[in-house]
Order: structure tokens, then sequence, then C-alpha cells
């Protein structure tokens, strides 16, 4: 959590010094993957492209952003949000994200509610949903996503953002830190940066009963000995669990284009 408060506190520093940019707007509504208070202008229209996400954005009213996407054509998912703006500086959206698969019966969901703070180019955002499952995905997908990004604009046609969720039910922390970069006049962006996760799961144990030393299969000695000449016989009756933390990481690359 502190690494969190600290990005916060680095974030509302540079806020102070934000800058205007017109390309740094059109895409504001959106992260990577989060999106942030901000409504995408009425009338445009963006295909994002995220790792194997693929979704089209589109903006039918003022406050309104709708899309329709797809995880690696393995389903289809449907999303909107709508935008209040609650004063100069803070906006807020509502929205869901609801899909299914394409094979079996199941759904996915995820209402939220987001709040962006700053302007849209020199930003952040705090979040929260909550991710459910019907069907084969039934309890899986279960629990609170929290999430925090940000975003700063250099003025040119760079930007500097990141990403970061905490799902408690599952105790996983995912950040994704990227440059953004972008054209003017053809209005396309790139996200390039790395995705970085930690998270844990249970293990079954068992306890050490002893070692043994001539490989009959009964114990010898308790106190591990020297070398490798021995068997350790683990006591299979009483298994127990413990927590083990694991990370990965791997680059991360979004791609949106204006029509
Ligand atoms: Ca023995």
């Amino acid at each position: 959590m502190k690494k969190w408060m600290f990005l916060a506190g680095l974030l509302t520093t540079m806020v102070a010094f934000g800058q205007n940019g017109q390309g740094a707007t059109l895409h504001s509504s959106r992260y990577i993957f989060s999106p942030s208070g901000y409504s995408l202008p009425k009338d445009s229209i963006y295909l994002n492209w995220i790792g194997p996400l693929l979704d089209v954005q589109f903006a039918p009213t003022e406050n309104l952003t709708l899309g329709i996407g797809t995880p690696a054509f393995l389903g289809v998912y449907v999303n909107g949000g709508y935008s209040m703006k609650v004063n100069d500086y803070t906006t807020a959206k509502v929205g869901a994200l609801y899909g299914m698969p394409t094979y079996g019966q199941a759904s996915f969901g995820l209402p939220f509610a987001v709040v962006t703070m700053g302007q849209p180019n020199a930003n952040f955002t705090f979040g929260a949903g909550y991710g459910f499952g019907t069907g084969d995905f039934a309890g899986d997908l279960d629990g609170l996503a929290l999430n925090l990004a940000g975003y700063k604009d250099f003025g040119g046609k760079t930007g500097l953002l990141f990403e970061s969720w905490y799902l408690p039910e599952i105790e996983t922390y995912l950040v994704a830190p990227a440059f953004r970069i972008y054209t003017k006049r053809d209005r396309r962006y790139w996200n390039i940066g790395f995705l970085g996760a930690r998270y844990s799961y249970e293990q079954t144990e068992y306890p050490i009963l002893g070692y043994d030393t001539d490989f009959d299969g009964m114990v010898d000695v308790t106190e591990q000995p020297s070398g490798a000449n021995f068997w350790t016989i683990y006591d299979y009756n009483n298994p127990f669990l413990t927590r083990v933390w694991d990370t990965f990481r791997f680059p991360i690359f979004s791609y949106a284009m204006y029509f």
C-alpha cells in the first residue's frame, strides 16, 4: 500500500505542472485497460488493441461511452460508461463490462465506478469494481477490484502513465507502468510498458517425520544428515496449507486508433 501512496503523491505533484496538449486529451478516457472519469468526445470512435484484447469504443452522446470487444476471440464483451463532471478538477464515471466466453454456459461482469482528479493531460484515477461470474465461471471471478491509475502528458507527443490493480480476494497486485506516444494528425496512440504482478496461492505441504539413511523406508534420524545419502520421510497423514507468493512480469503493448 505504501508504494501506491507514494505514486499518488507523485501524481498530485505532476498535476500541478500539467500543460495543455491537444493529442493529450483525445484519448484521456482510457489508460491502458482502465477507464478514467473523462468521457470520450461525442461522435469519436476508436479501435483499441491491448495484447490479446481487441475492442471498439464510441460515444453516441456527450457523456456516454459504449464498446464491444473480444479477448483473443475466446469470448465477447460489451461495456458502457457514463461520465459526470463533479467540479473543474474532478470527474466520475460509472459503468460496467459484461461478457461471455465463445464456448460454454457462462458469463462474467464487472460493474465499476471511477473518480478522476486533475486535467485530461495530467490526472490520476481511483476506481472500484466488483467482478462476478455465472455458469462455468460461477464463483471463480467474484471479488472486489480496486484500481489506481495516472497519466502525465509531456506536451509533445509523449506521456507517462501507469495503471494498477489490487484484487483482495485472491491477494493479487498488478501494476503496469507505460510510456504513451501518439501522433496528432492521424490520432494514433501507443502505450508501451510492462505488466508486473505479485500474487499468492495456497500450497499443500507435509510435515517432515525424519530421515532414512539406509533406504529401508524407516526413519533413522530426525536431524538432516550431511551429504545426499538419505531419503526424507514425510507425514502424509497431516497435510497443511502454506501461502506461497510469486511474481511475474511481461511486456505490455496497446494501440488505439481513432477514426
Ligand atoms: Ca532406515
